[in-house]
């Protein structure tokens, strides 16, 4: 089983970025033999904090909304780029996060419209903005593949924005704080190539639970066989065509052990 997963608002509390309500879960999980994937907007030096304390450092990863993929050796195939200096093969599918910060400043200037990205800011403001400390603020400014960024003009301006994006080949989705704009990348495609590079090295087709809760997880959630949209901490809309959603009651950990409960409550032992 792959248990492909979104990080803020979901296994982590959208405030203060608590997991001990999921923690129970995470065990379980890992006795069982399940591989538990973080599939994230955060950045890889988010991550790497972040995946040894919650013993997945041994998992691979997607960092910036599919702009960035980890793999651990386990996961390598000979073709891959090599590895690097933390021991992981590193994929970048998208653009990389310079040219995307011209690009953005280039089509803002055009529009006459302000346009704040998170790596531009200062970690203070960032803090102020996130309830991140200061260090993590910092390692969140540290984009690769991917800008976030806040929006300080009206609804139609955004709309305008967005489609001068798209028509430049960008993808724009929205996290639970910030828009995020990326190369030709998200979370599902990611989570689709990790699905058949398992499938290509173990010659079994894995078994995929997906959970989310923001609008950037649609892509996650209808990339694998069950879903579970958490209950969101930041009021945003969020509809998935899926054949077997659950959307939980409580939202960040504890309606992720709450999805877990649902579709693995009984069966996990027994293969999931
Ligand atoms: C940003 O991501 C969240 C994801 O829901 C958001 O858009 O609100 C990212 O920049 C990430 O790097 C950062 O850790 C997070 C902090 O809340 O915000
Ligand atoms: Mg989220
Ligand atoms: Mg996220």
């Amino acid at each position: 089983l792959l248990v492909f997963t979104d990080l803020d608002g979901s296994l982590l509390d959208h405030h203060d970025y608590d997991w001990s309500p999921a923690a129970p879960w995470l065990e379980r999980l890992a006795a069982a033999g399940a591989t538990v994937i973080p599939v994230t907007s955060k950045t890889r030096a988010e991550l790497a904090g972040l995946r040894r304390q919650l013993s997945l450092a041994d998992t691979p990863f997607v960092a910036e909304n599919g702009a960035v993929i980890g793999l651990p050796t386990t996961w390598r195939r000979p073709d891959d780029p090599p590895a690097d200096v933390d021991g992981l093969t590193l994929l970048t599918p998208g653009d990389d996060a310079a040219s995307l910060a011209d690009r953005l400043h280039r089509l803002a200037t055009e529009q006459r419209t302000p346009v704040r990205l998170l790596s531009e800011l200062d970690d203070a403001e960032v803090t102020e903005l996130t309830g991140l400390p200061l260090e993590e603020a910092a390692l969140a400014r540290r984009r690769e593949g991917s800008q976030p960024l806040l929006w300080d003009g009206d609804e139609t301006g955004w709309r305008r924005f967005c489609m001068a994006l798209e028509r430049d080949g960008l993808t724009v989705t929205r996290g639970g704080r910030f828009h995020h704009v990326m190369g030709r990348v998200d979370k599902g495609r990611a989570v689709r190539w990790l699905a058949e590079r398992f499938q290509a090295l173990h010659r079994m087709r894995p078994a995929t639970l997906g959970l989310g809760d923001g609008p950037n997880d649609i892509p996650l959630l209808t990339a694998t066989d069950r879903a579970v949209l958490i209950r969101g901490a930041h009021g945003l809309p969020v509809t998935v065509p899926h054949g077997a959603l659950y959307r939980t009651r409580h939202s960040g950990p504890r309606g992720w052990a709450e999805g877990l409960d649902h579709w693995l409550g009984n069966s996990l032992e027994d293969g999931g």
